[in-house]
């Protein structure tokens, strides 16, 4: 015990006098600053007594007295009464020491929890109290956060309950331990070591994803390899649940749709053969054998070359019944991803997720979900919400966002996502009427679904502190808030993170939090503003590429999504044009079909429009365009002006490196803003309205620019 003490000193000594990498993420347990307060701490927080004895609840433990004693500055010592003032008192609600509490208000999920102040005996005493032990880890993790936000907790009255039940990370991991689209180092599943290996950076994963109520994660690409269902990869992915188990994440894999071909030796993978049932039904009872609280499979099948259901003539619901048959038995549940495109180019690439699943609403088992993407195209900076959320209402849908960066800057650009997340979860679908929002049809409550999931491709690797930027730390860390409860604001999840990562202190927290919650905007201004989208470059998708054009499918190109002509640019979705508005309901069509109503974000995504249309602000197109490009870039610049003041208030390691990356971020942000507008010049044949700095290079200059070794590109498959 006493060697503990000492190792925990000898830890939290260290701990301040290194420089700070941000691996600590949002668990950073400084020691309270504000003196008073933390003389109230001492006397609420004397003895911590955790009332069972499981994995979990040791786990529990452990994050208290680490935490504990960091906030406070002084060991918490570990009993088993309740007679003591100021005991923090953790475990189930039929505990023996909690059922004594009588407390008042109870959760209506496994996963939620209570905290509660109260008196026994005349002696002040807080309960952290839930219906499992992983509600209990929950509940000690918020405990914590209060200190860590420096709140009042004299009188603690908490009751919480996720508004969804599977809150998933996605990794886009390749078994060679690259990352598709990851831009912070390499897969943290350390392949070729597991099982013996476990890498204490394993357990840290598991820390910060529970201590935001993150309660699974699917390990493998999308884009699947087999190989990882075989015996030999199932050992290590075995080691890796039994690790998260305590922690109260689920492992789930990518199924290749092709396996019992590739592993299996089968002819076909066709889904209504016999064989290949049996293959996957055995598949599936060997991975329980193993892993008896395996979450399930997410599967992408016929898109981007993947195999799927399709190359047999059969639908996705056939695919996708299949594998949830063999794994009903087991409670394992199917995410069957909506983001498909086939080999023929369609007239319009923002229908075809509507056009394939809408058909197949009600045929899906009731362990499937069908997983879409926040938008129908892929990932913008902005996008309208994808329609198939109102369009599904017999199907279970889950929420994907993507946390990694493909199309906003990778780890160099400073831009906290939140406010993109809530744009879509408030998005009005209509499908039942006014107030029928996504946020109603992903947590189920809409449609009255048992199932409910947000995954988030994560943007997480081997770069030390995790996410490659320190700022995108904050997307982890909102993206697990909010599947939590989708009801937060963008605003307090930011000022709880700055307080959690870097300082409670306020001339720090305000100006910090301006620059995350204008972020996303800013981005969108210099990339694609007024509704443009996809005009990145080729394939790596760093920097722009308005000019991508003539690829072997037209649909990845950009110039098929942004159409511009000496008429002018925007892509009609219109009825006059794909028709693609008419997959939303009636309200929600009316409002994007008409000019009047169509809001400006959104304009050019629905609308092709002549460069001298006048827009609300009474520009014309053109100049609206070339204004919004300069005031993205611009206020990069401003970010860069706030961040420099700030110098001196967080480690100057961590300062330099956001100081380094804004740096990198403007010179980007004026190449976005350049490159497109001198590319849409020679359609519009307008000048950059006098006043604006005029680009100093040409045209060629940055179509000549040219990055083979760009970060997180796509492996051919
Ligand atoms: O946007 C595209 C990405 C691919 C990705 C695909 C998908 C995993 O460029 O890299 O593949 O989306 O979501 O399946």
């Amino acid at each position: 015990m006493k060697k503990s003490i000492t190792l925990l000193l000898l830890f939290l000594i260290l701990q301040t006098l290194q420089a700070e990498s941000g691996y600590q993420l949002w668990l950073r347990y400084e020691l309270v600053k504000d003196t008073t307060l933390l003389k109230e701490y001492h006397k609420q927080v004397k003895t911590l007594f955790i009332d069972g004895d499981s994995p979990t609840l040791s786990v529990v433990e452990k994050e208290m007295v680490i935490g504990l004693s960091g906030l406070l500055g002084k060991n918490i010592p570990v009993s088993r009464t309740l007679e003591t003032d100021g005991t923090i008192v953790c475990g189930t609600f039929d505990s023996p020491a909690i059922k004594k509490l009588n407390l008042k208000s109870k959760t209506t999920t496994a996963d939620g929890y209570v905290i509660q102040t109260l008196s026994l005996k005349g002696k002040k005493i807080i309960a952290i109290a839930a219906q499992s032990d992983i509600g209990v880890l929950y509940g000690a993790f918020f405990f914590l956060q209060q200190l860590q936000a420096n709140k009042n907790i004299a009188n603690l009255a908490i009751q919480s309950d996720p508004k969804i039940d599977l809150r998933i990370l996605n990794h886009w991991d390749n078994l060679d331990r690259t990352v598709e689209r990851g831009y912070a180092g390499f897969s943290l599943w350390n392949w070729h070591k597991l099982p013996e290996y476990l890498d204490p950076r394993y357990t840290d994963y598991a820390r910060a994803n529970a201590s935001i109520g993150i309660n699974g994660t699917v390990l493998t690409n999308v884009n699947a390899n087999a190989l990882v269902l075989s015996e030999q990869y199932l050992i290590k992915v075995k080691a890796l649940a039994d690790l998260f188990r305590p922690y109260g994440i689920k492992v789930y894999l990518t199924a290749r749709f092709s396996a019992p071909i590739e592993l299996g030796g089968l002819k076909t993978a066709d889904p209504l053969v016999p064989e290949v049932r049996k293959w996957w039904k055995d598949k599936t009872d060997e991975i329980y054998s193993m892993i008896p609280d395996f979450g399930g499979f997410l599967v992408k099948a016929n898109s981007e070359g993947q195999p799927g259901p399709q190359n047999y003539g059969r639908n996705h619901a056939d695919g996708a019944n299949m594998l949830a048959e063999a794994l009903q038995p087991h409670n394992g549940i199917v995410m069957w991803r909506a983001f498909v495109y086939d080999d023929k180019v369609p007239d319009d690439r923002a229908k075809q997720a509507n056009n394939e699943f809408e058909p197949l609403d009600g045929k899906f088992h009731s362990n499937v979900m069908v997983q879409v993407k926040n938008g129908a195209i892929d990932f913008q900076p902005r996008e309208p919400f994808h329609p198939l959320f109102g369009a599904m209402p017999k199907t279970p849908l889950m929420m994907e966002f993507q946390l990694t960066q493909e199309y906003l800057g990778f780890s160099t650009h400073f831009v906290y996502l939140a406010p993109l997340f809530k744009e879509t979860l408030d998005s009005d679908t209509y499908a039942k009427g006014k107030g029928s929002t996504v946020a109603k049809v992903i947590d189920g409550s809409l449609f009255d679904h048992k199932l409910s999931g947000i995954a988030g491709v994560a943007n997480i690797g081997t770069d030390i502190n995790w996410c490659g930027h320190p700022f995108a730390q904050s997307n982890w860390y909102a993206f697990g808030r909010l599947a939590w409860d989708h009801s937060l604001s963008s605003d307090q999840l930011a000022e709880e993170w700055i307080r959690f990562t870097f300082s409670n202190e306020k001339s720090f927290i305000d100006p910090v939090k301006n620059i995350m919650l204008s972020s996303r905007e800013t981005t969108v201004e210099y990339m694609t503003p007024l509704g443009l989208h996809h005009i990145m470059d080729w394939s790596h998708h760093y920097g722009p590429g308005p000019w991508i054009t003539d690829k072997h499918r037209d649909d990845w190109t950009s110039t098929y999504y942004h159409k511009a002509d000496t008429n002018g640019i925007g892509f009609n979705r219109t009825a006059t044009g794909s028709n693609a508005v008419g997959q939303y309901a009636k309200p929600v069509n009316d409002l994007f079909s008409s000019l009047d109503t169509v809001p400006e974000e959104y304009l050019l995504w629905f609308h092709h429009l002549p460069w001298d249309y006048k827009t609300k602000s009474g520009k014309t197109l053109w100049d609206a365009l070339c204004y919004k490009y300069y005031e993205g870039a611009n206020t990069v610049k401003e970010y860069q002006k706030t961040w420099a003041s700030l110098k001196g208030k967080i480690d100057q390691e961590l300062f330099d490196e956001v100081t380094m990356l804004l740096d990198i971020q403007y010179k980007e942000a004026v190449w976005w803003r350049n490159a497109c507008l001198l590319y849409f010049q020679t359609f519009s044949k307008k000048p950059i309205p006098s006043g604006l700095e005029k680009p100093t290079a040409t045209l060629e200059y940055y179509q000549k620019l040219s990055f083979p070794y760009a970060p997180g590109i796509q492996p051919k498959w």
